[in-house]
């Protein structure tokens, strides 16, 4: 779909983003002209959204202001996906001495994988969407003269992704170790402009601790490794973070937390996400819903976003990031895959509902 920008967005009627949900004629009309000092405009922050009518969301910002001088459109969005409203200021928690958790799978028997991950932009400066050419590259200086200086198990190499072997890129990615490139949700965002220029992925040796570098956030901050303790990817996590947190200033509001590109990931800006084999759940749909929901958790595919599930694999994550701790996102993913794990085991061999898997 094409979209010129000059009138009200006309959306698909199976379209079922925030953006379709909160845009009334009335607000367009009031928002269409607004600009922000950096000169990102309400109409690009929407353009996702309306060229590709699956989006979930459907609007993104270009810097700390497009938050509030977008406020109209962007606290009904951040209302309805957090459940955190204007009146509502967020609180972080690093403390690990509030975590109480173990490994809910220790056998290995469902579990493959966990991956904690947090977004950061740098402060003073736009988001991706609407820094310039110039200033993506500071940040990628910036950030790989920080990675340079990790210490003991987290210290490794910065890899731009300009002139990266497309082999290399291709494996990196294929192991869900480096972003995808060409994401059409991106792209309608403004988030490829000048695309590989400024990318790139930091790792360890052991890929385990790794820092994505101006994909759709200026820093990807991840921990991840095979099997489910959780709690110690959330602790090298932790010191990655702090210690690149010494030489990178890391753009936060009062109100909404560490600022993102999208408004889905305010707050902590966390994903924390184990890659789960739930054969049974699989083939019962209301069930596997059912504990999700219950437990606020995202079920995705193994490819990340907009992927599918792969021999009964799902990623379950937190859903919630804003108006929730660190140590709340921590805390509420293991208490959902403890809840999943238990009802996997339950299932009866009995008559299931055969639909296919949620992803
Ligand atoms: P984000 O987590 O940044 O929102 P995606 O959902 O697109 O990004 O996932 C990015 C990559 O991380 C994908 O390749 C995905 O398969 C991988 N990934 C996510 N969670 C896990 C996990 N628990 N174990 C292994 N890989 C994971
Ligand atoms: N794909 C966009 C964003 C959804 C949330 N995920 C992010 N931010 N990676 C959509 O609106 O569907």
């Amino acid at each position: 779909m094409s979209w010129d920008g000059s009138s009200f967005p006309e959306f698909n009627a199976d379209c079922t983003s925030l953006l379709a949900r909160y845009l009334s004629r009335q607000m367009y009309d009031r928002l269409k002209d607004k600009t922000t000092k950096n000169g990102y405009k309400f109409l690009q922050a929407i353009n996702s959204g309306v060229i590709n009518q699956d989006s979930q969301i459907g609007v993104y910002a270009g810097d700390a202001e497009s938050y509030d001088l977008f406020s109209p459109l962007l606290d009904l969005v951040i209302e309805d996906y957090h459940g955190f409203s204007k009146d509502d200021r967020h609180r972080s928690d690093f403390d690990l001495s509030r975590l109480s958790i173990s490994n809910p799978d220790p056998d290995g028997e469902f579990i493959v994988s966990t991956r904690i991950r947090v977004g950061r932009n740098v402060a003073d400066i736009p988001l991706g969407a609407a820094m310039n050419s110039s200033q993506r590259c500071s940040v990628e200086t910036l950030v790989a003269n920080s990675v340079r200086d990790l210490k003991g198990e987290l210290a490794g190499t910065y890899y731009p992704l300009k002139g990266m072997d497309d082999g290399v890129q291709r494996q990196l990615i294929k192991d869900h170790f480096l972003f995808k490139d060409g994401d059409r949700f991106l792209a309608a965002a403004g988030l490829n402009r000048h695309w590989p220029e400024g990318r790139g992925i930091f790792h360890n040796q052991e890929k385990t601790f790794l820092v994505w570098v101006n994909e759709e956030d200026q820093l990807r901050i991840i921990s991840m490794q095979q099997g489910g303790d959780i709690q110690a990817v959330f602790e090298r996590l932790l010191t990655g973070v702090h210690a690149i947190a010494e030489t990178v200033p890391y753009l936060y509001d009062r109100r909404l937390g560490y600022l993102t590109s999208c408004p889905s990931n305010l707050g902590t800006a966390m994903r924390a996400s184990v890659h789960i084999r739930l054969p049974k759940l699989a083939l019962d749909l209301p069930a596997f819903n059912l504990v999700a929901e219950e437990h606020h958790l995202q079920i995705r595919g193994v490819h990340g976003e907009h992927s599918s599930s792969e021999d009964g694999v799902f990623d379950i994550s937190n859903t919630r990031r804003l108006g929730i701790t660190e140590i709340d996102c921590v805390q509420e993913l293991y208490q959902g895959v403890v809840a999943l794990i238990n009802k996997e085991k339950q299932i009866s061999t009995g008559p299931v509902d055969k639909t296919p898997g949620p992803v």
